[in-house]
Parts: structure tokens; C-alpha cells; sequence
């Protein structure tokens, strides 16, 4: 029987189960670039460079274990644009007697996939991730009953499954969870340590010509590109996190600078979410570091958690409750996405470094992401759809399963609370204490209201005023209601009038507010 196994763009790892079992005699690997997929959304120039060339040089890996691939270039003549075209051409040449794909990463795609099975002419053998600790099926046994869900749970029972950081059925260290611990603020000028580069090489600058071409419209700077295209390299990358960098990833998490998106975080998620590297074989490098002593508990606990927790609950959510879960829109929010995002032009210092580091490297950290760019969009009301997308297209790990629980759950509150267990709002004080960003802003931080107060402090209040309705009943909202409710109404209708002023006229003009009022 002659199979044609699917590999996509994030599906790059040699134990793929479409490849389980694979003859090298008869059956062929068919990869595609595709247009489809460089443009669902207007992907950072650098991602797009990551995915093509890390798929090329997995289907050259192959080729040299005498795999046989069949691999589309994007710029073939014959490219008709889409998987379903390219799968359609591949089996007309090919003839085999089934395809067998590994279930993909997208809803989107999966849905693509589900009209393959009669589309193709051939059956269809679709096959589980086995690459995730928790299967889709063990997800939904965990979430059975559950109204919302809260990942402290879910990590636990992945913790006594897998064994990571157990002595016996007890935490290691006895607690479950250090976060605590992981709040510190960068001391003033602690050296950071510097990151690997991989210089491009002539694969990789083959595919910087080809989006340079075909993809300048898009969002980003195409060079200096240092990411690893290749198993060995992201290896490399992994192997530098854990003797140089995850001993300080505990302490700094949350810390952040200007010009440094990096801090001490792993930056390994590109290449996790690709399939270079595997959950399994990170988490258990940075488990033996604990026990060898190179790293402290709260950092690998920390590290660890992302993983094995956050990265597999999203992902359980994300399937248990696609398509509705990205239709909802449970704080209302309908207000545009402001230009700034996409040009970074706005005196708001902290978002405009944070865009800048994302147009940069396509990367900005966890806290970056949620407390700065985030955060703005959930007090300003933003669309979620218009920022899900942005987050989609802007960073380079950015997948739907990931991305949208994080960006529709966690960052807008948009699901109601299903995923988080309260609305991730914050004042300046959150970005302030955090990093370095306001010393150098126009704003003052210190400001509640008036022409130079910090944007932030103002939206705060306007969003607990907002969503009182929504959100006073909140019990993990007591206190900010419980200040707001000491406010004379005076001071209410002047927080009311001077956010919405904002709203309408200062994120649009990209300029102080001041001078938008001034108008
Ligand atoms: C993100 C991406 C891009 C930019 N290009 C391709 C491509 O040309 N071919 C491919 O197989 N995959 C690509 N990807 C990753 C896919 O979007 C990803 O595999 C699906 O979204 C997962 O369902
Ligand atoms: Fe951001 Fe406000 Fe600080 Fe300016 S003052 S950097 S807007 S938090």
C-alpha cells in the first residue's frame, strides 16, 4: 500500500505520527509552501522566513536519509496557492492508495482537512499530535463538568502523569507553584546575557529573497534574521537557555526593558511550536538542571509550568471549544484596532517599545504581550477579532491554538472567564514597577488625570466604570471596586470624559493627549 504523508510548516519533527511506520521504498512526504498560508494574515516578514526555511531544510534532512519528498516551492510556476490544490496535484502524480496527515495545529485547517475526505479521491487517515503531553481526548475528559477551568488544576494532574518535579506524589520542594517568587523588577544595570544568532545560510537567504519579493507589504523588518532553521541549531539554542540564561528566568519573568524583548527568557517557542524541538525533551532538560544543581527550583518550576501547563491547557481549550470560543465577545468590546499597533507611532512609551521590539525580531515577551499591548487593548476596548488577528500575524510563534486562547481569554477577558479567573487590567504603577519604559515617556505615570496623565491610569478607572455591570460580581475584582465606589461622581464623570476624549481623538491622532484636547 503507498502512503503520502503530510507534513506541514508546523509539523517539522522526525517522530511526526503521519511518519510512523513510513516505507522510504514506496511512500512519499509531501510538503507545501503555500500563499494560502503565507497570507491568512499578514504574517512578520521573519516568521514566514522561519516556516519556509525550516521546512526546506527538513525536507533536505529527509532527502539525505533517502526519504522520498515531495516539496513545492512557493514560487513554483505549477503552485496552485493552497494545500487542497497541491494535495489534489500531488496525488494525480503520485497515485498513492491513502494520505495520512497528523491532526493539524488550526481549526481553520482542520476544517480544510475535514473536506478532504471526500474531495480526494483517495481515503484520508488523520492521526493524533502525539507530540503534546495531553492528548485532545484526555483534555476532554479533564474538562467534562467543568464550567470554567483554571490550569493550576490541570497542571497538577500533568505533574503526577508525567512525574516532572515529583518526589513520589509530593511537588518537588513541596509547593506546587513559585510563581511568587517570579515577580522581581530588573535591578538598575543588571548585564543581561546575550543570545545566540544563526547567520542565515544560503537556504535561508534563497527565502529572505523570496519574501523580500513577494511578502514587502507585511508587517516587519525582514533583517537581521537570526533564528534557527534547523534541529541542530534550535538544539543549540535550547542548550544555551539552560546553562546560560534559565538561571535567572524565575527571578526577571516578568521584568521589562527597553531594547531588550529577550531578558532571560527560553525564546525557544518558535521552534517548539514548529516542531524543531519537542515538549518532552525541553521539559526534561530543564528538569535534570534542577537536579544538577544549575538552576534554582522557582526557575525550572516556573519553566516547566509554561510547558507542561499553560502551553497544553491552552491548547485542550483551544479544541474543546473551537469555533464558538473565538466568537464571543463577552465585555463588548467593538472599538478598532488604532494604526499604532501596526506603526508603533504613539507617544505611549511602553507600547511603543514593545512594538518596536516586535517589528524587530517578531518576538516580545510574555508580560510585553499581555501587560503592555494587551493590556491597552483591553482597557481601550479593542475589537477582539482585530487583535487576535495582529497577534496572529506579529509573532513569530504565533499559531491559532496558542495564540487565541491567550489573546481572547487572557488578554481580552473576551471569553468571560472561561480561561482566566479575572480580567488582566492594570494601571501605569503594573508597567512602571515592571520596567524601565516611563522614565523615558512623555506621560507622567504619576498623573491620574489632566493633559499629561499616564493613558493607562485613565483607561483603568473608564474600564471598572465601563464593565461595572460585567465585572463588579467578580470576586478577584472586590478591591478595585470597593476604590471605585469611595469616588465622588464628580470625579467618575471627569475620568468618563477625559478617557473617552482619549478614545476618540488621542490614540487616533498618535500624539499626546494634550494636544488632542487642545483641538
Ligand atoms: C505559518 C505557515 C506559513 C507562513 N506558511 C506555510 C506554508 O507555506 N506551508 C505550510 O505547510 N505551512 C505553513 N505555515 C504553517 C501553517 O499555517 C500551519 O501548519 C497550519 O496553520 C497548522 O494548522
Ligand atoms: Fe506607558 Fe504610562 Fe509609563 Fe508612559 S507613563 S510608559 S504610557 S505606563
Amino acid at each position: 500500500m503507498k502512503s503520502l504523508c503530510l507534513v506541514l510548516g508546523d509539523q517539522l519533527t522526525k517522530g511526526l505520527s503521519a511518519l510512523d511506520g513510513i516505507d522510504r521504498a514506496h511512500d512519499v512526504i509531501f510538503m507545501a509552501e503555500v500563499e494560502q498560508e503565507t497570507r491568512y494574515v499578514p504574517h512578520h516578514k521573519q516568521k514566514i522566513v522561519l516556516i519556509l526555511s525550516a521546512m526546506r531544510h527538513f525536507a533536505k534532512t529527509l532527502r539525505q536519509e533517502r526519504f522520498q519528498v515531495h516539496y513545492v516551492a512557493l514560487d513554483d510556476p505549477a503552485n496552485s496557492g493552497s494545500f487542497s490544490g497541491e494535495l489534489a496535484r500531488a496525488i494525480t502524480l503520485h497515485q498513492p492508495d491513502r494520505v495520512i496527515a497528523t491532526e493539524p495545529g488550526e481549526w481553520r485547517v482542520a476544517d480544510m482537512m475535514r473536506g478532504w475526505t471526500t474531495q480526494l479521491g483517495v481515503p484520508l487517515e488523520v492521526r493524533d499530535d502525539d507530540r503534546f503531553f495531553c492528548s485532545r481526548q484526555r483534555f476532554a475528559r479533564w474538562a467534562e463538568d467543568r464550567k470554567s477551568y483554571r490550569m493550576e488544576f490541570f497542571y497538577r494532574e500533568m505533574r503526577r502523569e508525567t512525574g516532572l518535579l515529583m518526589q513520589g506524589d509530593k511537588p518537588e520542594g513541596g509547593e506546587w507553584n513559585y510563581d511568587k517568587e517570579n515577580r522581581k523588577s530588573l535591578p538598575a544595570h543588571h548585564p543581561l546575557p546575550s543570545r545566540l544568532r544563526f547567520e542565515p545560510d544560503e537556504i535561508t537567504r534563497d527565502v529572505i529573497a523570496l519574501v523580500s519579493r513577494r511578502h514587502a507589504d507585511h508587517f516587519g523588518d525582514l533583517e537581521p534574521f537570526g533564528w534557527a532553521v534547523t534541529r541542530e541549531d534550535a538544539l543549540e539554542a535550547l542548550d544555551h537557555f539552560m546553562t546560560v540564561c534559565l538561571v535567572g528566568y524565575g527571578d526577571y519573568q516578568d521584568a521589562m526593558k527597553t531594547g531588550e524583548p529577550f531578558v532571560y527568557h527560553a525564546i525557544i517557542s518558535p521552534y517548539l511550536n514548529c516542531g524543531l524541538l519537542t515538549p518532552r525533551e525541553v521539559c526534561a532538560r530543564a528538569e535534570q538542571s534542577f537536579y544538577a544543581g544549575h538552576a534554582p527550583l522557582n526557575a525550572v518550576e516556573g519553566f516547566i509550568r509554561q510547558i507542561l501547563g499553560w502551553r497544553e491547557y491552552v491548547r485542550g481549550l483551544y479544541w474543546q471549544h473551537m469555533p464558538a470560543y473565538r466568537g464571543t465577545n463577552a465585555l463588548e468590546a467593538h472599538r478598532p484596532l488604532p494604526d499604532f499597533f501596526w506603526t508603533g507611532d504613539t507617544q505611549m512609551n511602553c507600547v511603543a517599545q514593545v512594538i518596536n521590539d516586535t517589528r524587530q525580531h517578531a518576538y516580545a515577551h510574555h508580560i510585553q504581550r499581555l501587560m503592555v499591548t494587551g493590556n491597552f487593548a483591553l482597557l481601550a476596548g479593542l475589537e477582539p477579532r482585530a487583535v487576535e488577528e495582529w497577534y496572529l500575524a506579529v509573532y513569530i510563534d504565533a499559531f491559532e491554538w496558542v495564540e487565541l486562547p491567550n489573546t481572547h481569554g487572557m488578554v481580552l477577558f473576551a471569553d468571560g472567564g472561561m480561561l482566566a479567573s479575572k480580567p488582566y487590567a492594570a494601571s501605569g504603577a503594573y508597567i512602571n514597577r515592571m520596567s524601565d519604559y516611563c522614565s523615558g515617556c512623555g506621560y507622567d505615570v504619576k498623573e491620574k488625570s489632566g493633559p499629561s496623565a499616564c493613558p493607562f491610569n485613565l483607561l483603568y478607572w473608564h474600564f471598572l466604570i465601563e464593565n461595572q455591570p460585567r465585572l463588579a460580581t467578580n470576586p478577584r475584582m472586590g478591591m478595585p471596586y470597593r476604590t471605585l465606589a469611595k469616588m465622588s461622581d464628580d470625579r467618575r464623570a471627569q475620568i468618563t470624559r477625559e478617557a473617552t476624549a482619549f478614545l476618540d481623538t488621542g490614540i487616533r491622532l498618535n500624539r499626546p493627549r494634550q494636544m488632542a484636547l487642545d483641538l
